[in-house]
C-alpha cells in the first residue's frame, strides 16, 4: 500500500469515525425523540390555567358560595368536552358546624365495557378564619389535573369506563377526625357499595402540583396499583419524582379501601405551605402537573390489563 493509500485509508477511518459519531448522535437523538414521542400528551399548562381560575374564585369551603362557584366551574368545563356525561351528587353532611350541603361531581366516560376505573381528587379548601386559604396545591392542583385528564381520556379509545370524581368536603371543618373529614368520599363509597356499583380500582391525586415534586408511596394503598404507577413513571423518565420510601396518609382513597376497592394515593406531602396562606399559585408548576398527568395516562392501560388478567384482587 502506498503512502497515498495509507493516507486514503486514514482519511476513510477519520471519515468513518466522524460518520460513526454522527450516526451515534443521531441514534441517541432518535431514541430520546422516540421516548418523548411515546409520552402521552398531557397539557400541564392547560391544567394550571384551570387552577388559576379556581384560585381566583377564592376559598372553596364546602357549603359556601365559593364552593358552589368552584363546582359550577368544574361542571361548565366538563360540559365542553364531547362524550362526557356530568353528574352532580348533592348530599347533606353532619359536621361539627351543623348540617352542610355538599356535592361531588362525577364525569362518566363510557368505555367498551361497564367495569369502572375511578380517578379522583378533591376540590374543596379547608376552612380557615384567621387567613385566606385558596389551596392552589391542596384541592386546586388535583382539580385542574382531572379536568385536563378528562379532556385527554375522552379523546382516546377506552376499554374500561372511567369515572373522574371531584370530591367535596375532603377537609375537616376543625381538627381531622374520622367523623370530621372525607365527607364526599365516605358518602360516595357508601352509596356505591350499597348499590353494588363499586369501581374496580381507584386512583386518588392530591397536592400533586408542587414545583418541587416528590411523591412517596402511600402505606395504606394497594401495592399492585402503586407499582403500576411507579413503573409507568420510570418508563417515561419521571422516576426522580416518584420516590421509593413510604408514608401513611389518610385521604379520600381510604373509604374506598374500606369497602374493598383497590385504591392508591398520589400525594406530595413534603409541602411546607400545607394548610397555610402560602399555598398559592407560585408554589405549583405546569411541569409537575404534566409529570403526573402523563404518568397517569401511561399507567391506565396497565391498570386495565392487570384488572382483566389478574382480576385486581390483592
Ligand atoms: C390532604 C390535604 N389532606 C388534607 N389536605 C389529608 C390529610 C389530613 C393529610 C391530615 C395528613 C393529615
Ligand atoms: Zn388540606
Amino acid at each position: 500500500m502506498t503512502g497515498d493509500g495509507r493516507r486514503g485509508f486514514a482519511r476513510i477511518v477519520v471519515t468513518g469515525g466522524a460518520a460513526g459519531l454522527v450516526i451515534a448522535v443521531a441514534m441517541v437523538l432518535a431514541a430520546s425523540i422516540a421516548v418523548a414521542a411515546e409520552r402521552p400528551q398531557f397539557d400541564g399548562t392547560a391544567a394550571l390555567k384551570h387552577v388559576e381560575r379556581l384560585v381566583a374564585i377564592g376559598p372553596r369551603v364546602a357549603g359556601t358560595p365559593g364552593g358552589a362557584r368552584a363546582r359550577e366551574y368544574i361542571v361548565g368545563e366538563l360540559k365542553r368536552i364531547a362524550g362526557v356525561q356530568v353528574q352532580v351528587k348533592a348530599f347533606d353532611a353532619d359536621t361539627p358546624h351543623g348540617r352542610v350541603s355538599m356535592a361531588n361531581v362525577i364525569a362518566v366516560l363510557p368505555g367498551r365495557r361497564p367495569d369502572v376505573v375511578m380517578v379522583a381528587g378533591h376540590y374543596d379548601t379547608k376552612l380557615f378564619t384567621q387567613f385566606q386559604f385558596v389551596g392552589a396545591n391542596d384541592g386546586g392542583s388535583s382539580t385542574g389535573l382531572l379536568l385536563e385528564l378528562a379532556r385527554r381520556l375522552a379523546a382516546r379509545p377506552r376499554d374500561y369506563t372511567y369515572w373522574l370524581v371531584w370530591f367535596d368536603g375532603e377537609e375537616a371543618r376543625g381538627a381531622w377526625t374520622a367523623r370530621d373529614s372525607l365527607y364526599g368520599s365516605r358518602r360516595l363509597a357508601t352509596d356505591l357499595a350499597r348499590d353494588k356499583r363499586l369501581p374496580r380500582a381507584m386512583i386518588l391525586v392530591d397536592m400533586i402540583g408542587d414545583r418541587d415534586l416528590a411523591i412517596r408511596r402511600e402505606a395504606h394503598s394497594a401495592t399492585w396499583l402503586t407499582e403500576i404507577i411507579w413503573d409507568a413513571a420510570a418508563r417515561l423518565g419521571h422516576g426522580r419524582h416518584f420516590l421509593r420510601d413510604t408514608i401513611p396518609v389518610e385521604d379520600d382513597h381510604v373509604p374506598f379501601l374500606r369497602v374493598g376497592v383497590p385504591s392508591t394515593l398520589l400525594i406530595d406531602f413534603d409541602f411546607p405551605p400545607w394548610h397555610t396562606a402560602a399555598d398559592t399559585l407560585d408554589k405549583i408548576s405546569a411541569y409537575s402537573l404534566t409529570v403526573v398527568g402523563q404518568t397517569l395516562l401511561e399507567a391506565l392501560p396497565s391498570v386495565e390489563h392487570y384488572l382483566s388478567r389478574e382480576g385486581g384482587r390483592p
